[in-house]
């Protein structure tokens, strides 16, 4: 039996480079398993093994390395070269006819909410309000703590936040960290309007959990609430027009004294009350008040010699009562058929 596999091996070896050359991947699996498959001749050949004297085992298993090997070769060498004549006669039967019009992507157009964002930022530059950015992976510093909301302090709970860490980062709940970090960059007198994404665990027709703001302040020397109420009233004016009428309500922020929150009359329902405004007739776009002594003192500005005003409003309320859309999704969804109609 030994003699008889060293010389089965022998003929094998010397047959390898002789055996018919697969045309195709048909045929060169037909010829894997012939040889190397389970049941295959190489196979078969290495049960023998355990039958070879002891002596004679290092020359067989050689044999039967190097026949294995030799027909592994073949094989890949025939695989390389039938994927290649296949390529070569697949460029060989393209056609490209290059007299063809290409594909029209079509042109696309502002998103409203940048429309909205750019034309606010326009009337507010016009005042003379200049443009800052802030991170929005902020700190607790600048969204809460900078801005008089104490550690544990409930109003905190008024922003449903998302930590990125256990205590010290944030999605930025609001744009009114840019008030602090733009009061410690260049200290008063100072007017500065700042546009951007803000993100809160809220979700239904006028709440998305990822929106944009834009906030607004000015601080100088004997700034009143007069001055927050004309600034508002002429901005939604150019913004809306003449007639629109707008409420100020009292209201609570802890970086602010006295807080208010702006409304503007609906113009989805006019007035009358409808699912958007919830029956109230009045849509709530922005808040706003007299930046907190405490805000300034700890952006090391002395609140004995200057004051300020701020407010902070959400663009996607303010673009849903421009075009008079009445589900704030509509505005994420990126529906061709919507977006058209801007
Ligand atoms: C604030 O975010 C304050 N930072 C605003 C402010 C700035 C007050 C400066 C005082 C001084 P508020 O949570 O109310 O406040 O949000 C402001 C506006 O953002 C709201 O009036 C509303 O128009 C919009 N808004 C709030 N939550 C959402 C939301 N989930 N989706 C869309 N718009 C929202």
């Amino acid at each position: 039996m030994a003699a008889n596999l060293i010389d089965s091996l022998l003929e094998l070896k010397v047959q390898v480079p002789s055996l018919p050359e697969p045309a195709d991947e048909k045929e060169l699996d037909a010829l894997r398993v012939k040889y190397l498959g389970k049941k295959g001749i190489v196979s078969l050949l290495s049960q023998g093994m355990p039958s070879v004297p002891k002596e004679q085992k290092p020359e067989a298993g050689k044999l039967l390395q190097e026949v294995r090997t030799g027909i592994e070769q073949m094989l890949e060498r025939a695989r390389v070269k039938i994927r290649r004549e296949k390529i070569q006669r697949e460029i060989e039967q393209e056609f490209f006819d290059i007299s063809l019009p290409g594909a029209n992507p079509g042109f696309g157009a502002r998103h409203p909410i940048s429309a909205v964002m750019e034309e606010i930022v326009d009337i507010f530059t016009g005042m003379g309000f200049q443009v800052e950015e802030g991170p929005e992976a902020e700190s607790d510093y600048y969204n809460f703590e900078g801005l008089n909301f104490p550690p544990e302090h409930p109003a905190r709970d008024m922003q449903d936040t998302f930590h990125l860490t256990e205590i010290e980062m944030l999605l930025r709940t609001h744009t009114s960290p840019v008030q602090v970090r733009a009061m410690e960059k260049y200290g008063p007198p100072l007017s500065v309007i700042a546009p951007g994404k803000v993100y809160r665990c809220d979700a239904d027709i006028t709440h998305s959990p990822m929106f944009h703001q834009i906030e607004g302040f000015t601080i100088d020397k004997k700034v009143t609430m007069g001055d927050l109420k004309g600034t508002l009233q002429t901005f939604i004016r150019r913004l809306y027009g003449a007639d629109t009428k707008i409420r100020l309500r009292p209201s609570f922020f802890p970086f602010v004294e006295p807080g208010a929150e702006m409304d503007v009359s609906c113009v989805i329902c006019g007035g009358k009350g409808c699912r958007v405004c919830k029956h109230t007739g009045w849509l709530e776009i922005l808040g706003a008040g007299m930046i907190h002594p405490n805000v300034m003192k700890s952006s090391n500005i002395d609140p004995e010699v200057w004051s300020g005003f701020a407010f902070g409003m959400g663009i996607e309320r303010v673009a849903m009562l421009k075009y008079g859309v009445d589900d704030i999704r509509l505005f994420f969804e990126n529906d061709m058929r919507f977006l058209r109609q801007f």
